[in-house]
């Protein structure tokens, strides 16, 4: 270890050590973790300083002068009790029948997932959540629940933010001890996009209640609830409240789309009851639900079905909120949306505006709006911090109800089409993502299957392809491995199978499976994989590591890889994340509760001749030098 430690000491790799040198450092002779993570960080902020943050490279940056954001509250906060003491104390179907009871109008946060999902690609990093988490259990305990997990959320931080996703489920459940936490869950996708052996989704959901998720929503991607199953029967085993959720698509007035009617929804949802959903999930995922088609479609799930209903919708159209006032009146329990700052457009509607929209009502939701706004100034600067993964959306568009985008993908497609050269053929893209739903037999679209839809529509707009000389024999057409992939059966069925002349193209005369994915594959060992992977790796693979790495293999290695070399850096703050630090800034990192690090960056060099730029830190008061590769 000694030795370990002065090879990796900086005054000694910088050859600028002394025969006292021994003597006079201390902590050559700290063989703890802490010093080797210190140095770890400093690697990392020297290296982002010098060469800029790959993600961050010429995007639009923060406002020249933000500062740090600042949450309203620091811990210990004084909280009452909430849902998750209902819910810990009596049970999921305590949480049911009170959700039934309550003449207020339930409201499920969004800012912590969707909200950023939809609004900065996923890219909140979880020190910004953690931060918020205590004002949120001292004033905002009356909200139904925090959704802050599942969806894009988990392979973004391994992938993008080089943090533990579990890490901070853990975190944000600790300082926010009496509002149920919620995530979106992709049912036998789990939170990625293709379908996973049976036992991997069930050891998923099993580890998510452990690490400390309270409310699943369980969604398929083709709304097959056969396909559903295994996940929801996770969620009850594990004693966590199950909402089992329909997605909603198309337009339920409309009677020349009578594929997705009143009575598809109903017949679906009572499916789901059935299947021992403790609450039934409405889903809009585009924000397509029109108000007077919501009061329809609420009226009679009340009528028809026994158990709360909690929906969501995006407010890419602009019209979000008058379908959330159609839904209340029309009696549903719970509604989502988001911390002002982070709402609106492809996101969900603005929690601040629904709750005064229905103040001095009977289904007054009771939230205190005071809190609200100095909650919602807090996300206003984290969102700041962000300007890089701005969409640059404008305006809300009515153009959604042609496209039909959900809201977490349109600003993902929308890069994606950037990437590709298309960006100035973005309606064009728009035009052809509709042309291709109806292609594949109108499905509902919505992680994975929205990506299909994706791909297909870049594919056929980049080479200049159109629906009918796509669906002609006669045109040779190579399709993207996930319409292959889909057009199988390997995830799913649609309401009515997919369309057969299309099916047969895309297979080439190969057979298509017809029953559940999960079925075809094969158990997954888990000790064996963990003992595996510990051998690669050269370190011990805990139950979230291994759930982890389950899901996303080559993410969650990559992650691993990285981590070893930069160590804990979702404990710097998030413009240094991004940016690195300015001479004479100075930080303060708590890389563990209680354990402090100051850090003050002095200076930094000119490149050397051998393409090394030195960067001068103050740690803890001690100077620590750095060098890193100039590969700018
Ligand atoms: C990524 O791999 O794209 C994200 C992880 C962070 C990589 C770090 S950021 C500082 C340094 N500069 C790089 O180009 N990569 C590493
Ligand atoms: C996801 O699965 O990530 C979604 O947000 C679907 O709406
Ligand atoms: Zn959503």
């Amino acid at each position: 270890d000694f030795v370990i430690n002065l090879l990796r000491h900086p005054v000694f790799l910088n050859n600028e050590y002394s025969t006292k040198f021994i003597d006079t450092t201390p902590e050559l002779f700290d063989f703890k973790a802490r010093r080797d993570r210190a140095t770890k960080l400093l690697t990392y902020v020297a290296d982002v300083t010098v060469n800029g943050h790959p993600e961050t490279k010429g995007r639009a940056l923060p406002p020249a002068d933000i500062r740090p954001p600042r949450a309203p509250m620091q811990p210990p906060v004084d909280w009452q009790p909430g849902t998750r003491q209902l819910l810990d104390e009596k049970g999921p179907k305590a949480v049911a029948d009170w959700m039934l009871a309550q003449r207020k109008l339930l409201i499920t946060d969004t800012t912590m997932r969707d909200g950023h999902q939809s609004l900065l690609a996923t890219r909140m990093r979880s020190i910004d959540m953690i931060n918020a988490a205590p004002v949120y259990a001292a004033r905002m305990g009356d909200l139904f629940s925090v959704e802050c997990w599942g969806g894009a959320t988990f392979d973004v931080a391994y992938r993008f933010l080089q943090e533990c996703p579990w890490q901070r489920l853990r975190d944000i459940r600790a300082a926010m001890p009496n509002v149920m936490t919620q995530m979106l869950l992709r049912a036998s996708n789990g939170v990625g996009y293709t379908n996973y052996p049976d036992n991997v989704v069930t050891g998923f959901v099993h580890q998510a209640a452990k690490s400390g998720v309270d409310v699943f929503r369980v969604f398929d991607s083709l709304n097959w609830v056969e396909n559903m199953r295994v996940a929801m029967d996770a969620v009850i085993e594990s004693g966590k409240v199950c909402e089992g959720t329909v997605c909603y698509t198309g337009d339920m007035l409309d009677p020349d789309r009578a594929k997705y009617d009143l009575k598809y929804y109903v017949g679906m949802a009572k499916e789901l009851e059935a299947a021992g959903a403790h609450v039934l999930g409405l889903k809009d995922m585009a924000g397509l639900l029109k108000p007077v088609a919501a009061d329809r479609l609420i009226r009679a799930l009340k009528e028809e079905v026994g158990i709360p209903i909690h929906f969501h919708t995006h407010d890419t159209s602009g019209a979000a909120i008058s379908t959330i006032m159609a839904a209340a009146l029309a009696g549903v329990d719970c509604v989502d949306a988001a911390m002002d700052a982070l709402s609106g457009n492809t996101s969900q509607p603005t929690l601040g505006s629904v709750v005064e929209a229905l103040k001095h009502t009977d289904r007054a939701t009771g939230l205190d709006i005071a809190a609200i706004r100095e909650i919602s100034n807090y996300w206003e600067s984290v969102r700041h911090q962000y300007a890089a993964f701005e969409s640059g959306m404008q305006a809300p568009a009515s153009e959604v109800y042609l496209h039909e985008m959900p809201g977490g993908q349109f600003t993902n497609l929308k890069a994606q089409a950037r990437s590709l050269g298309l960006e100035e053929r973005w309606h064009e893209v728009a035009q052809t993502y509709a042309d291709v739903n109806r292609m594949f037999g109108d499905i509902v679209k919505v992680t994975p299957s929205s990506k299909v839809v994706g791909d297909m529509a870049l594919m056929m707009v980049s080479q200049g392809l159109t629906r009918e000389q796509v669906e002609d024999p006669k045109v040779e057409v190579s399709f993207p491995d996930s319409v292959i992939d889909m057009m199988k059966g390997n995830l799913g069925q649609p309401p009515g199978g997919w369309p057969e002349k299309i099916q047969k193209k895309v297979l080439k005369g190969e057979k298509p499976m017809t029953d559940r994915p999960g079925k075809h594959l094969k158990p997954v060992d888990h000790e064996q994989v963990r003992a595996e992977l510990a051998e690669q790796l050269g370190q011990e693979i805990d139950d979230e590591d291994l759930n982890g790495y389950l899901m996303y293999p080559k993410v969650f290695t990559d992650y691993a890889a990285r981590h070893a070399e930069y160590g804990p850096v979702r404990a710097l703050p998030t413009r240094t994340f991004f940016y690195g630090m300015e001479p004479g800034e100075e930080i303060s990192v708590e890389i563990d509760p209680g354990k402090t690090l100051e850090v003050r960056l002095q200076a930094v060099s000119e490149t050397s001749e051998d393409g090394e730029v030195r960067v001068f830190f103050e740690l803890n008061g001690q100077p620590r030098t750095v060098r890193v590769p100039d590969r700018k």
